[in-house]
Parts: C-alpha cells; sequence; structure tokens
C-alpha cells in the first residue's frame, strides 16, 4: 500500500528543488523525501527547506535514496540535462533517456505501486521511455506534458484581454516543444467563443489578431533560458497542481504528457493532451474536436515524436 502522503523527488536541481519548495508550501503531503545524484547537493535542499518549516504545515522532509521512496504514492522525476540558450528540448535526448535507463529501475525494483510524473525534457520521449522502461500501466506514468504551455497562453490571452486568466480556457496540445500547438478552434473565455469575446469586450482584438501570441508560448522557454538560465517557477506550480488532481482525486482536465491508444488517430506515442486525471492517474484521454488546420499541427508534431522514439529504440 503507498502512503498518499508521501512523495519523492529524483533530482534536487532547479526545477526540483523549486518543486519541493512549492509542494512543502502547498502542505499537500507530509513527507518529502529529495534524491539526486549529488547526495549533498539533495542534503542542502532539505535543509534549507526544513528551516521554512516554523512558518508552515509540518511536514518531514529529507534527503534519500531509493529505499526510502519504497512507499511513496508519487514519484517525480525532474533529474537530467536542462536546455542551455539556443539549444532544444529534444537536443537533450540522448542525454536524458540514458538517465531515465539509470533512474527507473532503482524505483520499480522497490515501488510498483506508485505514479511516477516526468517532468525532465523532452518530456513526452522521457514518458515515453519510462513507461517502457517501468512496464506500469499507462495510465500511472504521466508526463507534465503541455500544462505549463497551456498555463503560458492563459496567462498571455489573460493579459491582452483584460480578464482574469483563470476565465480563460484554452489547450496547449502535442509535443512540449517547437512543435506544439494551440487548439484556437474550442478556445473561450467562461464559455464565450473567444471571437465572440473579442468583439462584445475587446473591439480592437479578434481571434486572428490573438493568434501570434502562441509564438509568445511556444519562445517563452527560450526567451527565459536566455535571460535567466533556466525555468523553475511556473512548472513547479504546474506540477503542483497535476498533483493535486492525483491526490485529491480531482478528475481534473489537464493537458498532461501520456500513452495514446487510438486516440486522435494516434498510436503507441506519449503526447500532451487533454485528460482527466485522478487518484489512479489518467483516467481518460478527451477526444476533443480539432478543425482540419489543428488536425494537421497535432499530426506533425506526433510525427516528430515517433521518430524520436524510433531513434532511441523505444
Ligand atoms: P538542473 O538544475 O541541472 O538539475 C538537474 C538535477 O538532476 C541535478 O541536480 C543533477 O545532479 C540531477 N541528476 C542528474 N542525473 C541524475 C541521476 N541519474 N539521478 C538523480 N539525479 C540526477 O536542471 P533543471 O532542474 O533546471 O531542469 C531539470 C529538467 O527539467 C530538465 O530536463 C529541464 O529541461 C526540465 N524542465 C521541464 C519543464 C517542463 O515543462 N516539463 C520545464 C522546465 C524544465
Amino acid at each position: 500500500m503507498v502512503n498518499l502522503q508521501k512523495c519523492a523527488i529524483i533530482g534536487c536541481g532547479q526545477v526540483g528543488a523549486t518543486t519541493a519548495f512549492t509542494l512543502m508550501k502547498s502542505g499537500l503531503f507530509s513527507e518529502l523525501i529529495l534524491i539526486d545524484l549529488d547526495p549533498e547537493k539533495a542534503d542542502g535542499e532539505a535543509m534549507d527547506l526544513n528551516h521554512c518549516l516554523p512558518f508552515l504545515k509540518p511536514a518531514q522532509i529529507r534527503a534519500g535514496g531509493y529505499d526510502d521512496l519504497a512507499d511513496a504514492a508519487l514519484v517525480i522525476i525532474t533529474a537530467g540535462a536542462n536546455q542551455k540558450p539556443d539549444e532544444s528540448r529534444t537536443d537533450l535526448v540522448g542525454r536524458n533517456v540514458a538517465i531515465m535507463r539509470q533512474i527507473v529501475p532503482e524505483i520499480v525494483s522497490r515501488n510498483r505501486e506508485c505514479i511516477l510524473l516526468v517532468v525532465s525534457n523532452p518530456v513526452d520521449i522521457l514518458t515515453q521511455a519510462v513507461l517502457k522502461l517501468s512496464g506500469f500501466p499507462a495510465q500511472r506514468v504521466i508526463g507534465s506534458g503541455t500544462v505549463l504551455d497551456t498555463a503560458r497562453l492563459k496567462y498571455l490571452l489573460g493579459r491582452r484581454l483584460h480578464v482574469d486568466s483563470r476565465n480563460v480556457h484554452a489547450f496547449v496540445i502535442g509535443e512540449h516543444g517547437d512543435s506544439e500547438l494551440a487548439v484556437w478552434s474550442s478556445a473561450n473565455i467562461s464559455g464565450v467563443d473567444i471571437g465572440d469575446y473579442c468583439r462584445v469586450c475587446c473591439a480592437s482584438e479578434s481571434a486572428k489578431t490573438l493568434h501570434p501570441i502562441f509564438d509568445e508560448v511556444k519562445n517563452s522557454a527560450y526567451a527565459i533560458i536566455e535571460k535567466k538560465g533556466a525555468t523553475y517557477y511556473a512548472i513547479s506550480l504546474a506540477v503542483l497542481r497535476i498533483c493535486e488532481a492525483i491526490i485529491r482525486d480531482e478528475e481534473s482536465i489537464l493537458t498532461v504528457s501520456t500513452h495514446c491508444q487510438g486516440h486522435y488517430g494516434l498510436d503507441g506515442l506519449c503526447i500532451g493532451l487533454p485528460c482527466v486525471v485522478g487518484r489512479e492517474g489518467v483516467l481518460q484521454i478527451l477526444d476533443i474536436s480539432l478543425d482540419g488546420h489543428e488536425r494537421q499541427g497535432l499530426e506533425r508534431s506526433a510525427a516528430l515524436l515517433r521518430e524520436l522514439i524510433r531513434q532511441q529504440h523505444l
């Protein structure tokens, strides 16, 4: 039996440490285990985080080894190389697949009941790798997918249309990377079609003038990495959101990376799609309607991922 109050994070770099901080502040888990190739780094992060506890809800936060994750309900993988300026996520594939080959057998030899949440990039390929290496049911191997990209689109649309980004409903789907796409055909503001919303509330805009915003979404990581070297705050909240959906069995719709078996005509690959997420992981992939242009974009994104999967023998 796994302990729903316990989570392990593998990789305590910028994303892993920020995720640990975010999870600790949320109070979602009462036990956090930090594991890193560099045990001193994990220990230093645990010490720093523990010093927050007098300001927060009680929790146990400690550096550990793989034996410590035997009863964790969730194992989050943030280990691996990150992008340097001018590198794409797919440039990381060989290095990070090799790291998954080290990590996953260590996890599954101790815990076969947990949910594995992959954050390292290229996240769709690594989710596929973790799925294959773990032998877990597909619903319990989840990638953070395009949850972050969807948040970036909501933020930018909200800012442009002068509306709370929580009232913006629009999905980014496909590869978490250069081939991802925005599903404009169903984008809406609290149920009002985005084109209609522009007409009623924001006459200077139209569905068409908003489309270039998506380039900014796609290039966000490049822009941030160019300026400060890495991205970690927003992804940590995206991870928290996925963890909440799982641990509280929320049945929330999130664009996580999941293994497709026939959905959207795609088969045998992990890719970001709107999914219902709850205690058992991905409960359902939603087959939302796409227009012809979006369907082609998704197929192009899937073709790119399929080629990387082939090259990596996954
Ligand atoms: P970082 O700061 O270099 O941290 C990586 C950590 O992984 C380091 O502490 C390493 O010691 C550790 N590590 C490496 N190999 C192993 C191993 N075999 N076992 C255990 N630990 C290991 O990178 P950062 O934290 O910035 O990024 C981590 C990953 O997250 C990268 O692949 C990023 O590209 C990816 N991101 C994914 C995002 C998403 O939306 N899915 C968003 C941002 C970053």
